[in-house]
């Protein structure tokens, strides 16, 4: 029987368990990337480890979130990154190089290795035929160690690509068809392998968009072959020796099957709040904007910048819309601005940014009160843009600039014949941004320059024999890590200082939630489905850890945070019966009698809500590591443990 690409990689690369579907598996890691909002608690938990030079074919920490530096906390966090960067064989992408995803595919990624960042958009490398997977910092600390990356065995899901994109109609729609179709739920423990003829009509970047947003669906990741086209990009960045042809067996079996016609799709959009809410941009209708925002790391590739210019070329921004640009890297940058791109996009208004997340993350441009903004971005989540009463959009770079310059929701159908984007032979290859490691020689000699905003991170206890806690806070489905542990330009600056950052712990929420939590000294907080999708941030567990949060119980987990709460050894408890989540209510105590034991030896978990006079059964499904990972109080005190 053929094997899928996945399976071929994961097969080239598994050092733990069986290729068996559903179970834990350890993958060797070549790759890493951090970026500075989720680096610093990395580096602090690598420091910890103990390990002098990392053990993985490259590791690269960016700095692309917290590029604002509106006081000394993310100048101190660059730093301490570019010097533990150094000391440990670390190469370093300097702030202003371009956001972690987009420069790793131009200058880093390689067809058939494993990448895991901390980040959850790392599975835009899937654009080469990588198998890039987000995860939390400590998981990324473990790989740079040398550790093996563990998740489950994933179903690997056919996306069957026919026909070719029409003029106008773009990679984003691609992507945002497969959310209208499959949810923000629906490629847990999945990965998603586009095949078939459709997949030669698109250029990597173009790929790049789907496997990066490919995150939106919890999916372990996405992933292209490489063939003709990826070798033609990576000459074109002088990495010709990089390539390696890559596919799936022709007999290869797929867990399931979605067929997408190229040539049916129309531009859409992901409507407020959730990227899966899609609907055409006919159907949205004309409605007035406020907003523009043109950037991250889906769509701010060269062949975006110039789509975008093409449609603004000669044209001003209505006057009534704020239009912001920021291309990817440096190297989109500096080509744009030698190509005569950048001066179209001045000359029409553009605001133009730094290569960097920006406003992506809520650093900087928050739109006007109740204020719509339409975002090239991959998540519209309630409150990130910094505006709770904004109206956020996803829509291809094509949808934002037609819309840009009419002040209304516009399909870029409209804009006439759509010349041909024709890849340059050769990109500005300059990496004098990226700062070599030391060699190991002078690895002993560089200081690491720690501020004092950088403080420890807390670890946990070993798990106790029983838990009695109140429930401090009951919310729905979908709950994001923008609602545990928001982001934007007032938080983002502490994401080193635990004790300081979890005074916004779940504010989205509930403002008083910090304090009660606080005062009760223990916590459980009760979930509905996909509980902690979106982001790989580990500071949606370490700050709820930090408040004396034991157990989450839910209806369903999204992976990275799952593993996030059980490296911090948080528990995990998901209802055995969904009706249950409807009788706990906020305020009632509950008992979790003999936890410790049956975490160790099974057996059921019966949950005793002493308020409510009634019971009910929770699972708890772990690994023999999970298990361990747990007794422990996280994984950092397992393998102090373990060796
Ligand atoms: C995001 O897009 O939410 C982020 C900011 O890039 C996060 C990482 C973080 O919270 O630092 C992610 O996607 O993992
Ligand atoms: Fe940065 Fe936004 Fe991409 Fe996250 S999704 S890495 S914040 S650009």
């Amino acid at each position: 029987m053929g094997l899928t690409l996945t399976e071929k990689i994961i097969k080239a690369h598994i050092v733990d368990g069986e290729m068996v579907k559903g179970t834990e598996i350890g993958l060797r890691i070549d790759q890493t990337l951090t970026q500075d909002a989720t680096g610093t608690m990395a580096y602090l938990q690598f420091e910890a480890m103990g390990v002098d030079r990392v053990k993985t074919e490259r590791s690269v920490a960016y700095i692309d979130h917290n590029t604002l530096q509106s006081g000394f906390e993310n100048a101190d966090d660059h730093r301490f990154i570019g010097s533990v960067a150094k000391k440990h064989g670390i190469w370093f992408s300097r702030p202003g190089n371009g956001i972690c995803h987009q420069v790793h595919l131009e200058r880093f990624g390689k067809p058939g290795k494993t990448l895991i960042g901390s980040d959850s958009h790392t599975p835009t490398g899937g654009g080469i035929g990588m198998l890039a997977m987000g995860a939390g910092g400590l998981d990324v600390a473990v790989a740079m160690g040398g550790g093996a990356y563990y998740i489950t065995m994933p179903k690997v899901v056919r996306i069957n690509l026919t026909g070719k994109l029409n003029d106008w109609v773009s990679a984003k729609d691609v992507i945002l068809e497969v959310l209208r179709q499959l949810s923000v739920k629906g490629g847990v423990g999945k990965v998603m392998e586009y095949t078939g003829e459709g997949v030669k009509s698109l250029s990597v970047p173009e790929r790049a968009t789907i496997t990066n947003m490919g995150a939106e669906l919890g999916a372990t990741t996405s992933i292209f072959p490489s063939d003709e086209t990826t070798l033609q990009f990576l000459k074109a960045q002088g990495r010709e020796e990089d390539y390696v042809p890559l596919s799936a067996d022709p007999d290869a079996v797929y867990d399931e099957e979605v067929n997408i016609d190229l040539g049916k799709l129309v531009p859409l959009a992901a409507c407020p709040h959730s990227p899966d809410n899609v609907k055409s941009v006919e159907e949205i209708g004309k409605i007035k904007i406020d907003q523009v925002c043109i950037g991250s790391c889906t769509n701010s590739s060269l062949q975006d910048m110039r789509k975008v210019a093409h449609i603004l070329k000669g044209k001003t921004v209505h006057p009534d819309v704020s239009l912001a640009i920021a291309p990817g890297s440096k190297q989109v940058f500096n080509q744009i601005a030698e190509d005569g791109t950048l001066a179209i996009l001045i000359a029409a208004g553009a605001r133009i940014l730094e290569s960097a997340c920006g406003p992506c993350i809520g650093m900087g441009q928050s739109p006007n009160s109740k204020g719509v903004s339409l975002r090239t971005f991959n998540r519209n989540f309630l409150g990130r843009s910094g505006t709770k009463d904004a109206e956020i959009y996803l829509v291809s770079p094509e949808t934002a600039a037609a819309s840009a310059l009419t002040g209304v929701f516009t399909d870029p159908r409209t804009c006439g014949d759509m010349p041909p984007y024709v890849m340059p032979e050769k990109f500005i290859i300059n990496d004098n941004m990226v700062v070599p490691p030391a060699t190991p020689e002078e690895a002993p000699s560089v200081e690491i320059l720690r501020g004092p905003n950088i403080k420890p991170f807390p670890v946990n206890k070993p798990l106790a024999e029983s838990i009695e806690s109140g429930v401090t806070l009951k919310v729905g489905d979908n709950i994001t890590t923008d609602h545990i542990m928001p982001a934007g330009a007032k938080i983002l600056p502490l994401r080193s200082n635990i004790p300081a950052i979890s005074e916004y712990c779940f504010t989205v929420c509930d403002e008083t939630f910090p304090k009660r939590a606080k005062e009760a000294g223990t916590s459980i907080i009760v979930g509905g489905v996909n509980y902690g999708q979106g982001s790989s941030r580990e500071h949606a567990a370490l700050a709820p850890l930090y408040l004396g949060v034991k157990a989450i119980i839910c209806k369903s987990f999204a992976r990275i945070h799952r593993q996030n709460l059980i490296n911090n050894g948080i528990l995990p408890l998901e209802f055995v019966n969904e009706a249950d989540y409807d009788k706990v209510e906020q305020g009632d105590q509950l008992v979790i009698a003999n936890i410790r034991n049956i975490v160790e030896n099974g057996g059921q978990i019966i949950v005793e809500d002493k308020t409510k006079g009634f019971s009910f059964e929770v699972k708890c499904e772990l690994s023999e590591r999970g298990k361990g990972m747990m007794l422990a109080g996280g994984l950092l005190n397992f393998t102090k443990a373990n060796g």
